[in-house]
Order: C-alpha cells, then sequence, then structure tokens
C-alpha cells in the first residue's frame, strides 16, 4: 500500500494568509504623524515581515529622531493598541484568495501544516478569521528571539511539527522571510512579485496561481 509522505508546510502570515499591512500601516502612520514624522506606503513596504520593535526603529531613523526608551516602550504599546481595534473587526473575508483551498487539500492529503510569523498577534489574527484551528503548530513574535532573516521561525516550526527542515515548505511574501527559509535549507515559495521575491525557489503572485498538482507533486518528491 503506498503511503502519503508527510512533509512540512509552513505559511507566514501577515501578505500570505490574510493582509495586515494595511492595518499595520494605518496605526504606524497615525503614530508617525503624532511625532511629527511623515510615513509613507513605500515605507510601509519596508516593514513587512518586520518586528514590531525593529519597525519603530526604522520609523524614529527616517524622521531622524532620538528618543528614551522607557518613550520607545510606550509608542510601542499605543501602536498595537490602534491595530487592535482593527484586528477586532477582521472576518473570515479577509482570508486571501485560495488560501483555504490549500489548506484544505494540504489536510486531505494529511500534511504537517504551521504558521511562522514575527507578529506578537498571530493566534488572535487566525482565530478572528477562523483559521486556527486548521494549524498542527504555530511559532510566532512571542516565541523567537531572531528576527527573519534568521531562519529560527521556520527551524522551531519544524521542530514543533516533528518534520525535518529539508522536508519543509514555506510561503512567504517577504524578502527576508525567504531568505530565512533558505537558510534554514527549506523549499522556499515567494508569493508576490517575481522581481522582489527572485531568490525564492518557486514565485506565484497569489495562491489562484498555485495547483493542487503542484502542490501533490512537492509532497510526492
Ligand atoms: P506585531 P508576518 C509581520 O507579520 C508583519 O509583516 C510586520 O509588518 C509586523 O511588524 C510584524 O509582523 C510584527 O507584528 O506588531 O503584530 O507583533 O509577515 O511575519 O506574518
Ligand atoms: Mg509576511
Amino acid at each position: 500500500m503506498s503511503q502519503t509522505k508527510r512533509k512540512g508546510f509552513i505559511f507566514d502570515l501577515d501578505g500570505v494568509i490574510v493582509d495586515t499591512a494595511k492595518y499595520h500601516f494605518l496605526a504606524w502612520k497615525n503614530l508617525a504623524e503624532s511625532l511629527g514624522i511623515d510615513f509613507t506606503e513605500a515605507q510601509n513596504e519596508q516593514l513587512k515581515g518586520v518586528s514590531r520593535v525593529r519597525s519603530l526603529e526604522k520609523i524614529l531613523s527616517w524622521g531622524n529622531k532620538e528618543i528614551p526608551s522607557e518613550e520607545f516602550d510606550r509608542l510601542m504599546a499605543k501602536k498595537n493598541v490602534e491595530y487592535l481595534l482593527y484586528i477586532d473587526q477582521m472576518t473570515k473575508a479577509e482570508i486571501l484568495p485560495d488560501v483555504e483551498r490549500v489548506l484544505s487539500f494540504l489536510e486531505e492529503q494529511n500534511q504537517a501544516i504551521a504558521l511562522g510569523s514575527a507578529s506578537k498577534n498571530a493566534q488572535m489574527i487566525l482565530e478572528k478569521v477562523g483559521l486556527y484551528d486548521k494549524f498542527h503548530a504555530l511559532v510566532d513574535g512571542n516565541n523567537v528571539s531572531k528576527a527573519k532573516p534568521d531562519p529560527e521561525v521556520f527551524l522551531l516550526g519544524a521542530e514543533k511539527l516533528g518534520v525535518a527542515p529539508s522536508n519543509c515548505i514555506v510561503f512567504e511574501d517577504a524578502i527576508a522571510g525567504i531568505q530565512a527559509a533558505n537558510a534554514a535549507q527549506m523549499m522556499s515559495i515567494g508569493i508576490g512579485s517575481p522581481e522582489v521575491l527572485g531568490e525564492a525557489n518557486y514565485v506565484f503572485n497569489n495562491f489562484t496561481d498555485l495547483s493542487n498538482e503542484f502542490l501533490a507533486s512537492i509532497i510526492a518528491d
């Protein structure tokens, strides 16, 4: 009897499963403007996949501002309070196209599924959109000490799934995430623009362009 091979599929959250970048943008923009710093959508692009601490450091450096550490902590907390107001309104309708089809296919094929995100709010977001129970393991900003492109987040995901890194596949929208997957010796699949994600093993514009046949070929490999 042939047995389905069990691979580990690790999903990034923001930009892969849901588009929370627009909510990060609104909250960071309000905070930056309250400090007299301009904040553009192009700058927001540079914060994708970047931790909350590093994001504020970058915004302050763009505005040439230095602040005491207590103020830094207060601003991070303030940004998160506003961000959570948007997250609280999220529903299933915000799941990106064909994410549910891909998750269901992998589930039918008995594959191991994990989340590997920089966000400390990852669990809440998955619960809000009703996908939390689709994941066998969750690694987020609360579990790791080194940010992408360090491979820690994905290596921990593989460990939690009980799958060797060489048998794991990572879906990522940020170049730092692709570099993290490559450093972990995993297959990297970019979701987004080939110009940005050229270092990935494969790139698809979105999950609609990624077929079940392609997933089956990875599983059988
Ligand atoms: P939080 P990902 C990342 O999520 C976002 O892309 C990034 O913009 C954000 O700063 C980071 O999470 C931390 O988020 O403030 O919720 O802890 O793409 O790694 O899923
Ligand atoms: Mg992302």
